[in-house]
């Protein structure tokens, strides 16, 4: 009995494992593996981190920012067809300025906020990254180059991007917009639905259409109105064949004894019936058991 219980509390925790919410994390220490490269073993991570390094072009820090930027599913809400979102598409800089970025994952799935196109001897692979595998928070700087650019900024885990997960980082006056921004910049490749909705009908067509919807409302009518129906004759011819059938059998019967007999042949043909399903059930089992082994 006890060993019962366990397995059956045992069980329940396994199903309420998805249910279970992941905490959120703060991510403050970091292990520097160099470069502006700073992980730990909880799924945060940081690349180009840079808080001193001067890019070329600038003399001083011209100005210290601080945003603080969410990445989540419920960001996409309002922008219809897309999954991911952050919670701002656009940021404006200044050039030169020393800019920390507090990145909040809102969701229990893997994001990330990713910036291409920096300086490549300050940033490797020109890029500046902040990671959480989960809910949490992740700190890191860089220092914005001196020209005016726009920089793309998104999530590059598999298909975030596509799904709305963008937004675009402007230094300066930028050198433009991005596309697919999403409620900024019209999607590179549309959705096309133009096959799957009809070309609306002209005034004449439609005035046409009306007519035959009017002429097949009456015709319908009147075809409800007829009392003999083809549904009607079958029933009508089940239900005469079965009365001959019944009187035949319960010639010179009592009504008891009538009634016994059609209790004894209903049973006989649910017994029938249950055993026709078991044998289909263990059939079907055994099938499922014996599927191949690789
Ligand atoms: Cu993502």
């Amino acid at each position: 009995m006890r060993t019962k219980l366990l397995l059956i509390v045992g069980l329940m925790l396994i199903m309420a494992n998805p249910v279970i919410a992941k905490t959120f994390q703060e991510h403050n220490s970091l292990m520097d593996h160099g470069d502006g490269h700073m992980m730990d073993m909880d799924g945060g991570m940081i690349m180009g981190n840079n808080t001193e390094k001067l890019p070329g072009g600038c003399d001083k820090i011209s100005e210290s920012k601080e945003i603080t930027v969410h990445a989540g599913h419920k960001y996409a809400e309002k922008f219809p067809g897309r999954m991911f979102a952050f919670d701002k598409q656009e940021y404006h800089f200044k050039p030169c300025t020393k800019l920390t970025v507090n990145f909040i994952n809102d969701d229990e799935i893997r994001h990330q906020w990713m910036m291409h196109g920096l300086p490549k001897y300050l940033y490797p692979k020109g890029m500046f990254h902040l990671e959480l595998t989960g809910p949490g928070k992740i700190s890191g700087t860089l220092i914005l180059p001196a020209a005016d650019k726009t920089y793309l900024v998104h999530c590059d885990i598999a298909q975030h991007m596509e799904k709305g997960m963008k937004s675009q980082l402007i230094v300066g006056k930028g050198s433009g917009t991005l596309p697919s921004i999403p409620g900024i910049s019209a999607y590179v490749i549309q959705d096309d639905y133009s096959d799957s909705i009809p070309a609306l009908p002209t005034v004449a067509e439609k005035a046409l259409m009306d007519k035959k919807a009017e002429t097949d409302k009456k015709l319908g009518a009147q075809q409800n109105d007829s009392v003999i129906s083809g549904v009607m004759i079958i029933g009508l011819v089940i239900g005469v064949l079965l009365a001959l059938f019944l009187t035949k059998k319960f010639k010179g019967k009592t009504v008891s004894e009538s009634v016994s007999y059609s209790f004894d042949v209903f049973s006989r043909v649910m017994v029938f019936l249950i055993k026709e399903i078991k044998t289909l059930i263990a059939l079907i089992l055994s099938k499922s058991k014996k599927l191949p082994e690789k």
